[in-house]
Order: structure tokens, then C-alpha cells, then sequence
């Protein structure tokens, strides 16, 4: 089966199905395939911070009414070293705030918007793979049900995250990418209990690092540093909610509520940027270009800035015939990619244990961390990334 569109969109995360919904706001045609089933889009739990200028973003493309109502507005966190704690008041240091709201909520808005319109969101799509990318006349095959089918298309826009077709798609002479892998993961645990404070906890603690977060006033999500040799089968919940309870200290420990998890899982950390964000007709967004550690709770807020430069590219050129907003896409997604590349590298620095730490390096982290409890200029600094960089330092 042969169809037409302007965009296709590989991909059904927060960066294909936000792009979708934005480019249906200016009237522009688009294809969204996904290779998993909606279930299991659902189904992921991943990222739970939302910038203010993702929110921002979620509003234009009329999705926010839910998160408007359910979303918890943060306005600072708390860091603890060797389990005492001090806040960054981001509200007060930047002016402002951000959104806990988890990306499950998010994908699920961002679909229930596409199948009310009746948008052409394509899941279970096999074998999806990319033509003529260089040349004028793209087109995406993939096969549903037997059936093959062919979508010829303006654009291709790769959203289909770290490990699919699109950035494999662009000759290696052309991509230089830029790598960094940590030796520990996060092991996470979601429950149905109160959080153990109103804000979320980052610890750097002589154990490893700990996190302390949460989806809504009733369900909790942590995390503890890990060795990635590490076995899920060896964490019952009661030794992670021990560990958890010795990391995030004695006031975190005394507030916890534990329970059953229903959710447990071991994530690598990455650091991960691939250049350019183009190569011909075909556009990289997302994880599909770069991958952040979750220290800095990056990954799904520049999936959205991404898709926000984007979508207003797209729009310029559909519009007025004006190509320069897909010209400069690269270079400005990239310019605030390696900001948040940066910051999440250095969040997670300070904050865990490295194998191969000795005293000098323990100490360095400790001082930073006393300087950043001390010092409001050093807390700005902290709070202006966490809370998102405005897009104009990457425009330049
Ligand atoms: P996604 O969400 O990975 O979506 C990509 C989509 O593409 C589909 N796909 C294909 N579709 C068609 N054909 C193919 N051949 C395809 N191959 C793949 C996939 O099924 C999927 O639906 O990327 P996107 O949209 O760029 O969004 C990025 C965010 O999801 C990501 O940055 C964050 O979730 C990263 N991340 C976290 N970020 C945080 O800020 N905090 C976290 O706690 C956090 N936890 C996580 C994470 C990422 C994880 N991954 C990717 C392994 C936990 C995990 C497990
Ligand atoms: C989460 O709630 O999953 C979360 C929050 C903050 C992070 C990473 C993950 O930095």
C-alpha cells in the first residue's frame, strides 16, 4: 500500500507523538510509526521532571489540560551529603519552577489527543527503514500484518530513540558521535506509598547515590547507584528500601513509607551525542541524537526542545517557503544539547560513587558540595540548569 504525507515520523515516544501534535497545530501533514504496541508505549516508566519550557511546549500542542490539574509544581530540591540535607530554592534563584509529572502521563495524553483527532499514528509497524534520505524524494517502508507498505514523504524525522533505524541510516562518514559510559546504573523502584518529603532528595552518600522522587502524593519512584553486574533478583524490596533508607538519611528514612514495588529495574547511565542532527532530508531528534545520565533529568525535556525547533522550522518552510529554521536545526538543537550533556555529566560527577575514586576525589565533591550549600551564586548556577537553560543561549 502506497500513501502520502509531508512528515513521516519514526517513532512513539514523547519526541515523535509531540511533534505529531505540534505540526497538526500548523495544519501540517503527518505519519507517526511505531514498532511497539501501544501497550507497551504506555507502559514505560521512564523520566518524571518536566521544565517549564516543556510544559510550555505541551500547552501549544494542546495537551496539558491533565497535567495542568495533576502535575505537581516543584519548586525546589534538596541535596544531602552523607545522608544531611540542604534545598535549592529553584522559585527564588531563577524564578522558576518545574513539573513533576511522569512521562508515562505524558505519552498517554499525547496518544489519547492523536486517536480523538483520528491521527495517523501507526503502531506495530515492522521493519521500518529509510530511503532516498539524501536525495528529493524520500520515502519509509515498513510491513503491519503481512502488508507492506510505502510512505513517500518531505521529510523523514528519526524519533525512534537510542537504538533505532534513523541514525544507523546516516553514513558513518558523515556522523561523528561523542561517547561517555559510566560503570554503575540506577536501580529503580516504583511503589504506591507517599513520598518520603514534598520535593525530590539527590544524596551523595559514601554508598553510592541515591534519589528520592515521586509521581503524585500516593506513588513514590527511587533510585540507588548500582554496579551494572548487578543481578534484580538480588534486591528484594525490603534490602532496597534498607539501602534506600541508609542513603537519603535519617530524616528521608524516618518520613518513609515502604511498601510492595510494582515496578523494579537496572538502568546504564550514558552520555551520548551524535552530529549532526541532519543529513539530508532526514531530521534527528531525541534520544535518536543524544542520550543524557538521569542525574540531570534532561532526556525527556531536550526530546522536547528538540521537537519545539523542530516543528517551528517545519512550520516556517510550509508556511513561507522559509528553509532557514531547518538549516540552522542542527546547530541550535546541538548548542543546547551539549548544555544539558554537560550539566547532567557534572550532576552526576558530584553526586555518586566512582570505582575508582581515592580521598582527593571524595573530598573535591565534598567541597563542592559544602560551596554549593554555601555559596547563593553557586546555588544559581545549579538551580538555573535543573530548571532549564532558555533556549536563547543556544541560539546565540
Ligand atoms: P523514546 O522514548 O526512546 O522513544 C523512541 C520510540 O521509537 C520507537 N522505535 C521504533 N519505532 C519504529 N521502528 C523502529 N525500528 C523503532 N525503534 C524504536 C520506540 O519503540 C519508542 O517508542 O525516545 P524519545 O521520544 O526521544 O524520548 C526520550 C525519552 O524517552 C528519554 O530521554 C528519557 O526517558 C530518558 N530516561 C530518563 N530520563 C529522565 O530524565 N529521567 C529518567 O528517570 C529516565 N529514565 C530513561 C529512563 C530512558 C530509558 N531508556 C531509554 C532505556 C529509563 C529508561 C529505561
Ligand atoms: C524520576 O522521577 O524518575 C526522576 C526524577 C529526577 C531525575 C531522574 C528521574 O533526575
Amino acid at each position: 500500500m502506497r500513501s502520502r504525507t509531508q512528515v513521516a515520523i519514526i517513532g512513539a515516544g514523547p519526541a515523535g507523538l509531540l511533534l505529531s501534535q505540534l505540526l497538526h497545530t500548523q495544519g501540517i501533514d503527518c505519519v507517526v510509526l511505531e514498532r511497539q504496541t501501544q501497550a507497551h508505549v504506555e507502559g514505560r516508566i521512564r523520566a518524571g521532571v518536566l521544565e517549564p519550557g516543556t510544559v510550555a511546549l505541551l500547552e501549544q500542542a494542546g495537551v496539558a489540560g491533565r497535567l495542568r490539574r495533576e502535575g505537581l509544581p516543584h519548586h525546589g530540591f534538596r541535596l544531602a551529603l552523607d545522608g544531611a540535607s540542604f534545598r535549592v530554592d529553584m522559585q527564588d534563584l531563577t524564578g522558576r519552577a518545574v513539573t513533576v509529572y511522569g512521562q508515562t502521563e505524558v505519552t498517554h495524553d499525547l496518544i489519547a489527543a492523536h486517536q480523538a483527532r483520528g491521527a495517523a499514528l501507526v503502531f506495530q509497524a515492522a521493519d521500518v527503514a529509510l530511503h532516498d534520505i539524501a536525495g528529493d524524494t524520500p520515502f519509509v517502508t515498513y510491513s503491519q500484518d503481512g502488508t507492506a507498505h510505502r510512505v513517500d514523504c518531505d521529510y523523514i524525522v528519526g524519533c525512534d530513540g537510542y537504538h533505532g533505524p534513523s541514525r544507523a541510516s546516516i553514513p558513518p562518514d558523515v556522523l561523528r558521535v561523542f561517547e561517555r559510559v559510566y560503570p554503575f546504573g540506577w536501580l529503580g523502584l516504583l511503589a504506591d506509598v507517599p513520598p518520603c518529603d514534598e520535593e525530590l532528595i539527590y544524596s551523595n552518600h559514601p554508598r553510592g547515590f541515591a534519589l528520592a522522587s515521586m509521581r503524585s502524593p500516593t506513588r513514590s519512584r527511587y533510585y540507588v547507584q548500582v554496579p551494572l553486574s548487578e543481578k534484580l533478583e538480588d534486591w528484594p524490596d525490603e534490602r532496597l528500601w534498607d539501602e534506600l533508607a541508609l542513603r537519603l538519611g535519617p530524616d528521608a528514612a524516618a518520613n518513609m513509607v515502604r511498601g510492595p514495588s510494582i515496578e523494579k529495574s537496572i538502568v546504564p547511565l550514558r552520555s551520548f551525542v551524535a552530529e549532526p542532527m541532519r543529513h539530508g532530508r532526514l531530521f534527528l531528534a531525541g534520544d535518536a541524537a543524544h542520550i543524557v545520565p538521569p542525574t540531570g533529568a534532561k532526556g525527556l525535556n531536550l526530546a522536547a526542545s528538540d521537537v519545539g525547533l523542530l516543528a517551528e522550522g517545519l512550520a516556517a518552510y510550509y508556511r513561507e517557503h522559509n528553509a532557514s529554521g531547518l538549516e540552522q536545526y542542527s546547530a541550535r538543537a546541538l548548542s543546547r544539547v551539549w548544555m544539558a550533556e554537560r550539566f547532567s555529566w557534572w550532576f552526576t560527577g558530584l553526586t555518586h560513587r566512582f570505582p575508582d575514586m581515592d580521598d582527593f576525589a571524595r573530598r573535591m565533591q565534598v567541597a563542592e558540595l559544602n560551596y554549593i550549600r554555601a555559596s547563593d551564586h553557586a546555588r544559581r548556577v545549579l538551580a538555573e540548569n535543573y530548571v532549564g537553560l532558555p533556549m536563547a543561549y543556544a541560539l546565540g
